[in-house]
């Protein structure tokens, strides 16, 4: 089975190592589109011809399925690529429901892009999701993707800092839980964690989409909460730009993380 994983950057590493835990003999290829990274603050018609660009390039390739690990390109494209789809195309939006349902109480902060926050996609959720409650504060972090996808020497000093600005006491008063609404967030979800005082829930999208992918696939889920990653995994890397320096960083990372 080839399932397609599209993010434009690392970000995308974080739910193909999720799909891994539940589908660990697929052959993984991994679509990164580093040619137009980032993806956050450019305009949703351009991120929904990149996301058809590398539909077109997956189904070539011959997929099964098609992973959006990207919640920008989800809230950008997904409606109009599934009209025309010919394999499953599972999404990634920020996982509001699994935050409400667990923490019934306080606020709920959301860390996104500026096309995921402003998306009417996310709107339609909040409307579906909240009844009215208004317990979710979206807040765009325009910039903090880059700082993350560079991975050089001092990219971890420079997110902490950025999230020291860029959160103020207005976003986290009562807050209870982060929903990360971009998966390059789920590299940094400790420093995240450190700057909301240690003590914060923080909660991803990543194995709902894994589990989704597995529904859609006909594949049964396991009842094991968090399978263990495999020991050997297939997984082939593409970037549309500096492929060669990006494939070497992402597979530094994925071994980082076990694999
Ligand atoms: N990782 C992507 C997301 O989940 O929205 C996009 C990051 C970016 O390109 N700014």
């Amino acid at each position: 089975m080839r399932i397609g994983i599209f993010d434009s950057g690392i970000g995308g590493l974080s739910t193909l190592l999720a799909c891994l835990r539940h589908l660990p003999d697929a052959h993984y290829l991994f679509y990164g589109d580093s040619a137009h990274a980032p993806y956050g603050d450019k305009s949703p018609a351009q991120v929904r011809q990149w996301t058809e660009e590398a539909y077109a390039w997956f189904i070539s390739a011959g997929v099964d399925a098609v992973v959006l690990a990207c919640n920008t390109a989800t809230s950008a494209a997904v409606a109009p690529l599934r009209e025309r789809a010919d394999v499953p195309i599972i999404g990634i939006e920020p996982a509001i429901r699994k935050a409400l349902t667990e923490h019934p109480q306080g606020g709920i902060l959301l860390l996104a892009t500026s096309i995921t926050v402003s998306g009417g996609k996310l709107r339609d959720l909040l409307d579906r999701l909240e009844n009215g409650q208004e317990r979710v504060r979206p807040l765009a972090c325009s910039g903090l993707a880059e700082i993350i996808e560079t991975q050089d020497t001092d990219w971890r000093a420079r997110a902490r800092h950025y999230l020291q600005l860029r959160v103020q006491p207005a976003h986290t008063a009562d807050i209870g839980v982060v929903v990360l609404g971009c998966t390059h967030y789920c590299w940094i979800n400790d420093l995240i964690n450190d700057t909301l005082g240690g003590d914060i829930a923080v909660v991803d999208g990543n194995d709902g989409v894994a589990r989704q992918l597995c529904r859609r696939l006909g594949v049964p889920i396991g009842t094991d909460t968090a399978p263990p990653l495999p020991r050997h995994a297939r997984i082939s890397l593409h970037f549309t730009a500096d492929n060669g320096v990006k494939s070497r960083l992402a597979r530094q990372l994925l071994a980082a993380s076990g694999v």
